[in-house]
């Protein structure tokens, strides 16, 4: 059962006013409306009530105005200020919260009684999984589903591999009945990684891969740059990279990150899986506590996750661009990330960067910056496409897909589309660079 509560906040410094501020203090901007779970969540120590409020001497008081529970904070100083503040976002953030859920139920009726798969809303894990199933039945053969490995908590890890399904002289080494042609000789097609989902929260990705994987079936034999991608490269999409923590995020902790591992000598849970790969494991940029964030984890490929990762395209041996696709702040990266030392490929990958930044913006504005991870965003060490580019493949490159931070993970719905739409258009700027200059 719910309790529809109600949250104001004293913004000013009314020790020094009391009483005018009494009055001030409660106009309509200050108030704030909120959904406490149980009476008490208001009070106790979590989301809504981190704990450091009594340590800070937050002044309170709770009470009832007609049938709603009000709470009334006020602030005495700029550090209970700088509190109250972080309470507004946090409230902010269950009102968006709520709006997505909603959004979710509705498109969730409208598929049911229509029959089709609204691109233009979150899916849950297991709809994501159905959608697969249906996508490669009617995708006349140009698609199929991989399993690559499993995740700590036993779920399947799948890969979508798009492209024309045989060509005389290659082969597909990752379907069983091959392996053995293989030793015998035979080569991979050339071919695209995109991973997508590989930070449970960051919802955006994982939608805008569905489009993606939608729009290159629906192009071929239309489009002259995807007919011709499909006719020589295979594309190999990893549609949810972390599906524990996106489950998570699902029915957990909607700001989950990491994935949902245990390991031995902490009762925290998860590794950043964008921190375990083998490229300057353990040093700047990541972390060794087992509960921060951008844990590295206890050692390389400790995750199945990017363990799963590591071995298909090991085994595979042909990839030739390798993206991986995050959420949030508009940003197209490359290497490195865990040293400031330029990739000797800088100038080619500079200049693609730009080009799909341009084709990008071209279509609704959105504005992207680029250039290397540590001085476009920050240092880290362990990043997959830091190690896919020390493994030899050039076109390595990270998305920081919508927005700036208004919604930031939690980019409302109606926003999917777009966003899918920009990013095919940066995406395929640098899959045509690929195609058009085999290395
Ligand atoms: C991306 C690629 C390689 C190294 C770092 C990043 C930035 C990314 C991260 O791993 O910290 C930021 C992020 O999750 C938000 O999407
Ligand atoms: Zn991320």
């Amino acid at each position: 059962m719910t309790i529809e509560s109600k949250l104001s906040y004293l913004t000013g410094f009314p020790s020094a006013h009391q009483k005018t501020e009494r009055k001030e203090g409660l106009k309509k901007e200050n108030q704030k409306r909120v959904l406490a779970s149980e009476k008490n969540q208001l009070l106790s120590p979590g989301l809504l009530w981190p704990s450091n409020v009594p340590v800070l001497g937050l002044k309170y008081i709770l009470f009832s105005e007609k049938r709603d529970q009000v709470l009334r904070i006020t602030a005495s100083n700029e550090e209970q200020l700088a509190l109250v503040r972080s309470l507004q976002e946090q409230e902010h953030l269950n009102t968006l919260l709520d709006e997505e859920k909603k959004e979710m139920i509705l498109s969730r009726h409208k598929e049911r009684s229509s029959q089709t798969f609204n691109y233009a809303s979150y899916h849950t894990l297991e709809e994501i999984y159905t959608w697969m199933d249906t996508f490669v039945a009617s995708s006349s053969g140009l698609v199929n589903k991989l399993q690559i490995g499993t995740t700590s908590e036993n779920r399947p890890i799948f890969v979508l591999r798009v492209g024309i399904n045989w060509e005389l002289g290659y082969l597909h080494v990752d379907q069983p009945s091959n392996f053995q042609t293989f030793s015998a000789g035979g080569i991979n097609r050339p071919a695209i990684w995109i991973n997508f989902g590989i930070h449970a929260r960051e919802w955006i990705s994982p939608a805008t891969s569905l489009w993606f994987a939608n729009k290159l079936i629906n192009e071929y034999g239309k489009d002259t740059s995807v007919t011709s991608l499909l006719n020589t490269m295979d594309v190999y999409l990893e549609i949810v990279t972390n599906p524990d923590g996106f489950s998570f995020t699902h029915t957990n902790n909607r700001m989950w990150r990491k994935t949902r591992s245990r390991h031995a000598g902490t009762s925290c849970v998860g590794v950043d899986p964008n921190r375990n790969f083998d490229a300057n494991f353990g040093g700047p940029g990541a972390s060794g506590n087992p509960c921060s964030s951008t844990y590295y984890g206890p050692y390389v490929n400790s995750e199945k996750e990017v363990k799963a990762i590591v071995d298909f395209v090991k085994n595979h041996g042909n990839f030739k661009v390798f993206i991986d696709v995050h959420s949030y702040s508009q940003l197209l990266m490359f290497p490195y990330g865990y040293t400031a030392t330029k990739p000797k490929d800088y100038d080619e990958l500079m200049e693609i960067s730009k080009k799909s930044v341009t084709s990008l913006a071209s279509i609704h504005g959105t504005k992207y910056r680029y250039g290397p991870i540590l001085t476009t965003i920050y240092q880290s060490s362990g990043s997959s496409i830091d190690w896919a580019y020390d493994q030899g493949i050039k076109y390595a490159f990270c998305f920081e897909l919508r927005d700036t931070g208004r919604y930031g993970f939690i980019l409302p719905a109606n926003q999917i589309i777009p966003t899918a739409e920009e990013t095919y258009m940066g995406l395929m700027e640098i899959l045509n660079h690929a195609r058009q200059n085999p290395y």
